[in-house]
């Protein structure tokens, strides 16, 4: 059995900053964050959440066929994604909205999603890398994998942090039970890629409480595959910040892969066709409502002179989020039928002309009902 290390938390659930000598090792990477990132931690925070509430208010109001809630692990998520530099490579799952918005997708493409208008998702070369959320669980470590194999293969590291590139990839806890996950360990490993494992263990799996899906703690698991593993408080935005800082500059400068376990916990539903209420327990729930990522980091925020204004200023600019959001969902139009061969090949291709001529045909000969 591998040995188990401290979890890394550099905040209290009540905001405070810690000074036991894991904290400590972890210091510099806060003590070099401007004013101003530190408040942009916050903004990104409270933005995602606000973002998340509208969303799901546009699914309960039948504007969206579903919605995957965030809430509860904007830290862990706002944290990593804010330590991740502009060359990286992100690949997530289909719950991280507050990364997707910190690599400038546009959200109104995640509602796209969710609202069964769009064929695929964006151009992550224009999306500061920020790959196609994925369904099928698991299967973006692969991918993930397979690219940071290929920087490595490429052979283009120079040591130079600002410009080596480095892949992260977002999966959850009940993902590691799946092969993929651990395929992509295998390969990373032997490949020694710049690869960070981001695991968010929200501590279910829809209904699959963690304690089933593993016998020991997620993050002792990377050990066996030769791969340092990392536990962090998910809920804490300073610590998922400095760790993943530290754990991908290592990675890129071909020290191998990473994985960091952030716990964390989804306070809301799995989807919004699920009921939680089925099957977990309130004062579980309210033991993790009482360690809000927000609500600690405010109140490490004021407490070393953040005043009213700033969080007044941030809850509008929140609103003014949400409510852009409601108008531009509101505003989105059915792509037509044929754009799914598209982009298929980059060229046309005789097959998939007949295919698009057959649909248009089909479509025509259903009428005006059609
Ligand atoms: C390969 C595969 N098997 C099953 C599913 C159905 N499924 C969707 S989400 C989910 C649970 C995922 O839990 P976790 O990895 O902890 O992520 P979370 O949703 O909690 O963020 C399951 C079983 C799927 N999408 N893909």
């Amino acid at each position: 059995m591998a040995e188990a290390a401290p979890t890394v938390q550099l905040l209290s659930p009540d905001g405070v900053l810690q000074s036991d000598a894991t904290a400590e090792q972890y210091r510099p990477y806060i003590d070099a964050l401007s004013d101003e990132q530190l408040r942009q931690f916050h903004r990104d925070m409270v933005v995602t959440r606000r973002f998340d509430l509208e969303a799901t208010n546009l699914q309960r109001q039948g504007q969206l066929a579903l919605w995957p809630p965030s809430h509860g692990q904007e830290a862990a998520q706002v944290g990593s994604a804010r330590a991740m530099r502009h060359q990286d490579h992100v690949f997530p799952s289909y719950r991280e909205h507050a990364v997707a918005m910190i690599r400038g997708v546009d959200v109104v493409d995640i509602v796209r999603l969710m609202r069964g208008v769009t064929h695929g998702g964006w151009n992550p070369a224009e999306r500061g890398n920020f790959h196609l959320y994925t369904l099928v669980l698991g299967s973006q470590a692969l991918h993930a994998a397979g690219y940071a194999m290929g920087i490595t293969f490429d052979g283009i590291a120079t040591g130079d942090p600002e410009t080596d590139e480095a892949v992260v990839v977002y999966f959850g806890d009940g993902a590691t039970s799946q092969g993929d996950v651990s395929e992509a360990l295998v390969f990373a490993a032997s490949f020694q890629a710049p690869q960070v494992f981001f695991l968010q263990n929200n501590h279910w799996a829809i209904s699959v409480p963690v304690s089933v899906q593993s016998r020991t703690p997620l993050y002792l698991r990377a050990g066996g595959f030769g791969i340092p593993g990392i536990q962090i408080d998910g809920n804490d935005v300073l610590a998922s910040y400095a760790v993943t800082r530290k754990n991908l500059d290592e990675a890129r400068a071909g020290d191998g892969p990473r994985m960091i376990e952030a716990l964390t916990y989804r306070i809301g539903a799995h989807t919004t066709s699920d009921d939680p209420t089925k099957y977990r327990l309130s004062h579980e729930l309210e033991s993790w409502i009482a360690r809000d990522p927000i609500v600690r980091y405010e109140a490490w925020l004021r407490s070393r002179g953040e005043g009213d204004a700033f969080f007044a200023e941030t809850a509008t600019e929140a609103e003014d989020f949400a409510a852009d959001l409601r108008k531009r969902t509101l505003e989105l139009t059915v792509p037509s039928t044929d754009r799914i061969f598209d982009h298929v090949y980059s060229e046309s291709h005789p097959v998939m002309d007949g295919q698009k001529q057959w649909l248009a045909d089909y479509e025509a000969s259903l009428g005006a009902e059609g």
